[in-house]
């Protein structure tokens, strides 16, 4: 409806003014959770307003890490905040990551994936990673992470990747994944 012909109120005021949408999870089968993303080329308002979108998806989930291609958006961007409940949010926005290096220790967690709803894979990966990547402000900035940070950061950059949980499972048990999910997108049963 057109602003002329009706008031805004005050609730749409302040949805227009903050202007945060949540956005659609894309799941399995979706091609796109394949593809490799690309490049960002410019860090400029627009990434910022995605990346303020990709929190709000995030955090509604609720999820500890979330890549831009989750969000049917394929560029090297993601979001992560591995501070546990009742702590103080820790935010934190990686623009075109690479990875530094990694430890020769590892570390073993069940990991779940917002583009695979009810999937849980135990997956071991280098427990400390050193990542290099530009923050919002288009700055580049490095972090070495561990524990939750860690593999949430290397799931997130598998994402970037194409790659997904599944790929660590055997092809017997991926397939019977991806065949269910599949059959849920024909328009089978919930479960
Ligand atoms: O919410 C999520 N939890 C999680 C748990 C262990 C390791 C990685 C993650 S990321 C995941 C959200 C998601 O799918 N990000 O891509
Ligand atoms: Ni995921």
């Amino acid at each position: 409806m057109y602003a002329a012909t009706r008031p805004i109120d005050r609730l749409d005021a302040v949805a227009y003014l903050s202007r945060m949408a949540k956005l659609p999870i894309v799941t399995l089968p979706d091609p796109i959770l394949r593809q490799v993303s690309a490049p960002v080329e410019r860090v400029d308002d627009d990434l910022r307003r995605l990346i303020e979108d990709m929190f709000e998806t995030m955090y509604a989930a609720p999820g500890v890490g979330l890549a831009a291609v989750q969000v049917g958006i394929p560029r090297r961007l993601l979001v992560v905040d591995a501070a546990e409940e009742g702590e103080e949010r820790r935010p934190l926005a990686l623009i075109n990551p690479e990875i530094l290096w990694l430890s020769d220790e590892k570390r073993v967690y069940e990991e779940g994936c917002l583009s695979i709803p009810d999937v849980r894979v135990e997956i071991e990966r280098p427990a400390r990673v050193r990542v290099r990547f530009l923050d919002k402000e288009g700055v580049q900035q490095e972090l070495e992470a561990s524990g939750l940070l860690a593999t949430a950061i290397q799931h997130e950059i598998d994402h970037l990747n194409g790659r997904l949980i599944i790929d660590f499972l055997s092809r017997l048990k991926r397939d019977m994944i991806v065949r269910k999910f599949k059959k849920q997108a024909k328009g089978g049963v919930a479960a």
